[in-house]
């Protein structure tokens, strides 16, 4: 038997400080009906909002040089559902899972699926993973996949992503996420126009296999593993390729995947224009894909995006439904807390811009007051909106404080019991 925290424990931990979690709430409460808004409103929205865990953050992560296993970590895509299910039961914002194949693998699918759901989870998109070689595979990857010259390494390639549509289908997924480690290390090595021309070949086949209600999310990224030429590097690219496959192909912004002081707000902004946005892996960065937590270094950037999303909203209407994803790597801390409390930031940065007096913002814009408009951004990403998202998660029977209530009821000190560790079962495959 799996330990799980029970919902009784949940709702004793939130006693102790439900009076003082009111007592906030009824004074934030008072500050927004002076700006004219109604706190329910915005607890409402705070109680829609939605973003998918990454299977492989439930694990410890690692960089090129290490890997410190963590206690209890699981090892297995069951042990991580039951990891998952727990950060959502906490927050109340994370019902969607996002697998990663071949790391996820498993026999049976539908006992997967099945044990899910029963958790009150959900697929999210799959993730092909063709930058690494998987157990047993026929050719190598070592140069390049979906772009390889040789096209037996192209074809498999292919097929690995197609497979991943199928287990995704079974699963009930409706998304494929496509990154790609392909490129250069060495100016020459690649003729730069021909590795794009047999990448997008290889995409159409993929694309043509696509289910008609799936989506194709194109993750584009820097550098790394390849540091001269990254084949999909940048938007732009991830953009023109996306419009040649057709409108199940969109683009994903992966927050660590550019440049520092990149304008990642004018990016979406700019693919939201041109119907290409298709989600995010959410995280935050310093220097490049470096995976930490959500808000965790730069929250006003995350504001800003969420900003740009909130315009999206209003100009494109209902269908503009972008996917939201966490994904991180947790070297130092507990998978589990670092999901939940970056769950909370991404949550907190949409309720923030929620706040937003767009139509003072208009008017200070359209007269170029631009220290009026940048105030107006200010006054929302300055409001403390904790007992907004505290009550949203206590009213749908989720904890006041997830890394407390957590913390109190010895999960991964049950987990340290029930999963010793096993060889070569690392969160994410990377170590
Ligand atoms: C690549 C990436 C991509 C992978 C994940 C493990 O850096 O962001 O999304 O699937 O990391
Ligand atoms: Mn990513
Ligand atoms: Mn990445």
């Amino acid at each position: 038997m799996t330990h799980l925290i029970s919902d009784d424990f949940v709702g004793q931990q939130n006693a102790r400080s439900l009076a003082q979690l009111q007592a906030d709430y009824d004074a934030l409460a008072g500050v927004l009906q002076r700006r004219g808004r109604d706190i329910e409103t915005l607890t409402a929205q705070a109680a829609g909002f939605a973003v998918a865990l990454p299977s492989w953050g439930v694990g410890t992560g690692g960089t090129r040089f290490a890997r410190f296993p963590g206690i209890g970590e699981p090892r297995n895509v069951f042990e991580k559902i039951d990891d998952c299910a727990t950060i959502n039961q906490l927050t109340r914002a994370t019902p969607g899972v996002s697998l990663h194949f071949p790391w996820d693998r498993t026999t049976d699918p539908r006992a997967l699926k099945e044990i899910a759901n029963k958790h009150g989870l959900y697929f999210d998109s799959v993730n092909s993973n063709t930058f690494q070689n998987a157990a047993g595979q026929a050719l190598s990857y070592k140069y390049g996949s979906l772009t390889a010259q040789d096209p037996a390494v192209r074809a498999q390639a292919v097929a690995h992503n197609i497979d991943c549509v199928e287990l995704g289908n079974t699963l009930g997924s409706k998304g494929l996420t496509v990154w790609i480690g392909d490129g250069a290390n060495f100016p020459g090595q690649h003729n730069l126009r021909g590795a794009l021309e047999r990448y997008l070949e290889s995409m159409r086949a993929i694309y043509t296999a696509l289910p008609s209600d799936w989506l194709m999310y194109i993750e584009h990224k820097l550098f790394e593993p390849a540091f001269y030429a990254t084949t999909i590097a940048d938007w732009g690219t991830s953009f023109a390729c996306a419009t040649e496959l057709g409108p199940k192909a969109k683009c994903l912004v992966d927050l660590g995947h550019h440049a520092p002081n990149t304008n990642i707000e004018m990016i979406v902004a700019r693919l939201t224009q041109f119907g290409k946005l298709g989600g995010f892996h959410f995280n935050d960065s310093k220097y490049g894909d470096d995976d930490l937590d959500s808000g965790s270094i730069n929250p006003f950037q995350l504001f800003l995006i969420f900003n740009e999303l909130r315009d999206g909203a209003v100009r494109e209407g209902e269908n503009f439904k972008p996917a939201y994803m966490l994904d991180q790597s947790h070297n130092v801390t507990d998978p589990i807390e670092s999901l939940m409390s970056s769950a909370v930031e991404v949550q907190r940065a949409y309720i923030q811009a929620a706040l937003i007096d767009a139509e003072a913002l208009n008017h200070h814009q359209k007269n170029n007051d631009a220290l009026m408009a940048a105030q107006t951004l200010k006054q929302a990403f300055r409001t403390d909106v904790s007992p907004i998202l505290a009550m949203a998660r206590v009213r749908a029977g989720g904890a006041a404080d997830p890394v407390a209530c957590y913390r109190a009821s010895g999960y991964r000190d049950h987990k340290r019991e029930e999963r010793p560790p096993v060889a070569g079962a690392s969160g994410s495959g990377i170590v």
